[in-house]
């Protein structure tokens, strides 16, 4: 059986932490989309540790952990990433694997993607720079190298194919980075990918499955920023919902099992595009001091408002998801008053439904409030103890998403989680 944990926000909802929580479970983590341009935040003998590549599930002794096809793979990130966790002691040749069809991400992609967002000036997408968005369009462009291909002697000269063609879309763009650097190191991360363990991942996670084991696939970014579902334009390039699971590991929609969704008892975003419930005020500065709001992967300080409830109840929609995890309600502990999105005025008219696009109309979130339970939560353990007033708001939260939230997380430790 397959279960998923994924972001129903735009991303940042504090996936890694919850992933690392329950991966005890789990014999395979896998991660099923999304690239470089993910940031989880784990904590390791309380040192720091953020991954993008490399799936959550690492730090744990028995746990395998696999890069699905879904996944766009930058090559020097990944070795950059297998020597933080080396320094833990962590054998990656011993439990991380790597699908022979997973993309990869090569220099002039991310030359490329930062040709493309200043092309677009302010309407840029405000993409991490990884290359993720061309890395995905060579995949559906079907030009695109894949992990499988570093094993053919071809490979460099198929490598070659695809620069030059790039070479010519840069130029287009009057795009002149020398890549000639990064090249460098991206061979040099090539000889070291050619070390791990690639492996056929949909035959490789269908026999672990067959047997027995556990799999637990790990979303990055949030359902808000899914290429078909979220805010597009602003948006990544892959599918971030639990269907993306199917097709970022090759397994077939009956064997997934629980959905877990994980939502910050607050919203925030980073980049640009649409926010309805965004406070770009005090209080906004106050949840991004509070909460330590800044991008894992590019330190870019995070967009915060209140919770939404209208984007959480379509998100829970299309990922199915069958138990709710909210992280962060400790950043609230101080709040008198806290407000929940319960509605949208589209063009004047009021709707509980995301619209189709956010940019052309005129969109303001209705609220409804609730009093601060304003003491500090970060200590407790069991549900008998959690003030009334984070129980009320829960329980409206609960009522409205039509999905129970089943933990709260009430601090960054590993133990700060209160099961419902
Ligand atoms: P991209 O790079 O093409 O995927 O960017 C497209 C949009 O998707 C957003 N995006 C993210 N939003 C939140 N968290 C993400 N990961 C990092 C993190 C972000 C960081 O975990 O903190 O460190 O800044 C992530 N990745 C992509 C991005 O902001 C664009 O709006
Ligand atoms: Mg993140």
């Amino acid at each position: 059986m397959v279960d998923v944990i994924l972001g129903l926000q735009w991303g940042d909802e504090g996936k890694g932490k919850i992933v690392d929580y329950f991966a005890p479970g789990y014999d395979i983590i896998a991660r099923f989309q999304g690239g470089p341009n993910a940031g989880h935040t784990l904590y390791v003998n309380d040192k720091k540790v953020v991954l993008h590549q490399i799936p959550s599930g690492i730090f744990h002794q028995n746990t395998m952990n696999l890069i699905g096809n879904g996944v766009v793979l930058d090559p020097v990130t990944l070795k950059r990433e297998c020597e933080t966790v080396a320094a833990f002691g962590i054998d990656v040749k011993k439990n991380l694997f790597i699908s022979e069809r997973t993309n990869i991400i090569v220099p002039t992609h991310r030359a490329l993607d930062k040709a493309s967002e200043h092309s677009k000036g302010e309407g840029k997408i405000g993409s991490t720079l990884k290359g993720i968005g061309p890395a995905y369009m060579d995949k559906t462009g079907r030009n695109a190298l894949r992990a499988g291909d570093l094993l053919d002697k071809n490979f460099v000269s198929q490598y070659i194919k695809l620069r030059l063609k790039h070479q010519k879309l840069l130029d287009t763009y009057n795009f002149n980075d020398d890549i000639s650097s990064w090249e460098d190191e991206f061979f040099e991360a090539i000889e070291f990918l050619r070390t791990l363990n690639i492996v056929n991942g949909e035959y490789f996670i269908n026999n672990k499955i067959s047997e027995g084991k556990k799999v637990l696939a790990e979303g990055a970014q949030g359902t808000m920023l899914d290429i078909d579902f979220g805010t597009f334009p602003f948006v990544t390039s892959s599918n971030t919902i639990s269907a993306g699971v199917c097709t970022g590991l090759g397994i077939a929609p009956q064997k997934i099992n629980q959905v877990l969704g994980v939502t910050k008892a607050y919203c925030t975003r980073v980049g640009s595009g649409p926010f309805p419930t965004e406070l770009e005020d005090a209080t906004g500065e106050e949840l991004r001091k509070i909460g330590s709001e800044f991008g894992a992967t590019t330190g870019r300080p995070r967009r915060c408002g209140w919770i939404d409830l209208v984007a959480l109840k379509y998100t829970c929609m299309i990922n199915g998801v069958t138990q709710v995890v909210m992280t962060k309600a400790d950043v609230l502990d101080s709040f008198k008053t806290l407000n929940v999105c319960t509605s949208y005025n589209v063009n004047g008219n009021e709707t509980e439904e995301v619209p189709f696009q956010m940019t052309r109309v005129k969109l303001e979130a209705n609220y409804k409030q609730f009093a601060g339970w304003d003491m500090d939560t970060t200590a407790i353990k069991n549900v008998a103890d959690l003030p009334s007033n984070m129980s009320s708001y829960i329980d409206f939260i609960n009522s409205y998403i039509g999905a129970p939230v089943k933990y709260v997380s009430n601090g960054p430790g590993r133990d700060q989680i209160v099961a419902l």
